[in-house]
């Protein structure tokens, strides 16, 4: 059987979890972008061999990018996104000439990856991310107060955001109110520091629907799958996460449907997806092992993570080989996935608790370096289970 290409996402030279830390993990692949480049602008050759030199001067290798942000013109099909969409192309190209062949993006308006409480108390001491629905329902109907929400949360909802939201202190409301606008570390959309810009950028998404954004990945995949095509590139698009709509916007990445419709409209294998088992499995009727098998040669990088639902459709996440997903299975079809094409898959652990000596630092949430060794020791001795059984049966 072949292995996957145990990675790390490094945030690079600002990153408190430098290169010589991750070397002592046992990866040995780097997932990283160049976060100082503003979403839309080119990435140009320079730049990236001057990140690739930083990471090869520890002997371990750029194997993926996350994430070459989407600028929200792009998404709308507004303003400038025609030259925003040249600059990726040419990114893409780059890349390719710097022999960097995976790009993750993804396509969510307005915001990337969202939680409503980053240290979320586990009965063991460390600290989880955690999305509770009637802080993030508080917040959109008692904060924020956007125009029409009441009718996108039914009554009993509305009461529990109401509650929710009575139990909060102002520092409490405040925190809240920067997990959410300010978005999260390592996310790939606009730092907004106030309600009122918060709300303009919401505004301008009225008029797009789920059909419309979906018509505008498309075409955007359309314009830059011939550069991919060209440099050896695969796309690996991410999931929403959470998946599901938030604050009126659409989401179109969040079911196995989803996908599926994305791939048999753009039929190219350079249209991959970054399988994400923390994101899809926060959904319980997204069945992840069977995904797998589906997707199986679009798959072109991997995050493994397992959230915690409960019955409200809160979560939290839990340590990687114990929510809800069933990571055995998973990562036994990851493995005969990666053996059929004879491909080493990459894949991160993706984020970790804060725990022992991470409770004392400073890390980007979810991303602490304790958190996430516990869970790439996991996987990996998961994967020599499940390999080295295989071998002897
Ligand atoms: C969060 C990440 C996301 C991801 C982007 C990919 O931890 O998984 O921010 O990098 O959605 O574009």
């Amino acid at each position: 059987m072949v292995n996957l290409k145990q990675c790390w996402r490094w945030f690079g030279p600002k990153d408190s979890v430098g290169l010589l830390d991750i070397k002592q993990s046992g990866a040995t692949g780097i997932v990283t972008a160049l976060h100082d480049i503003p979403p839309g602008e080119t990435w140009t050759v320079e730049s990236i061999l001057n990140h690739k030199n930083l990471i090869e001067n520890f002997d371990l290798t750029w194997e993926v990018v996350e994430s070459i942000p989407v600028h929200e013109d792009i998404k709308r099909a507004s303003g400038n996104y025609l030259n925003y969409i040249e600059n990726y192309k040419q990114s893409i190209l780059n890349l390719g000439e710097c022999g960097i062949k995976v790009v993750t993006y993804n396509f969510m308006p307005v915001l990337d990856w969202s939680r409503t409480t980053l240290d979320y108390p586990m009965p063991d001491g460390s600290t989880a991310l955690y999305f509770e629905k009637s802080a993030f329902a508080a917040f959109d109907l008692f904060i924020l107060n956007r125009p029409n929400a009441k009718n996108e949360y039914s009554k009993t909802e509305i009461d529990n955001a109401e509650i929710k939201f009575k139990t909060l202190s102002q520092t409490e409301k405040e925190k809240l109110v920067e997990n959410i606008i300010a978005g999260l570390p390592g996310g790939t959309t606009e730092r907004v520091l106030d309600l009122k810009r918060f709300q303009t950028i919401l505004d301008s998404y009225k008029n797009i629907d789920a059909i419309t954004l979906r018509k505008n990945l498309v075409f955007f995949l359309e314009e830059i799958l011939p550069a991919a095509e060209k440099a050896n590139v695969k796309l690996a698009i991410h999931p929403d996460d959470p998946p599901f709509p938030l604050l009126g916007l659409p989401r179109i990445l969040s079911t196995a449907e989803d996908v599926e419709y994305l791939f048999n409209k753009v039929q190219s294998n350079h249209n991959g997806l970054c399988f994400c088992t923390g994101s899809f499995g926060a959904r319980a009727d997204n069945n992840l092992p069977k995904m797998v098998k589906q997707f199986a040669d679009r798959i072109h990088f991997i995050h493994l993570r397992a959230t915690k639902r409960d019955d409200e459709g809160n979560f939290y996440e839990a340590n990687h080989l114990e929510g809800d997903v069933n990571m055995y299975e998973v990562m036994k079809n990851l493995l005969e996935v990666c053996s059929l094409q004879n491909v080493s898959l990459p894949m991160r652990p993706d984020h970790g608790h804060k725990m022992l000596d991470d409770l004392k630092k400073n890390t980007n949430p979810g991303y602490s370096a304790i958190g996430r060794l516990r869970g790439l020791a996991e996987l990996r001795g998961l994967e020599f289970g499940i390999i080295n059984s295989s071998k002897q049966s």
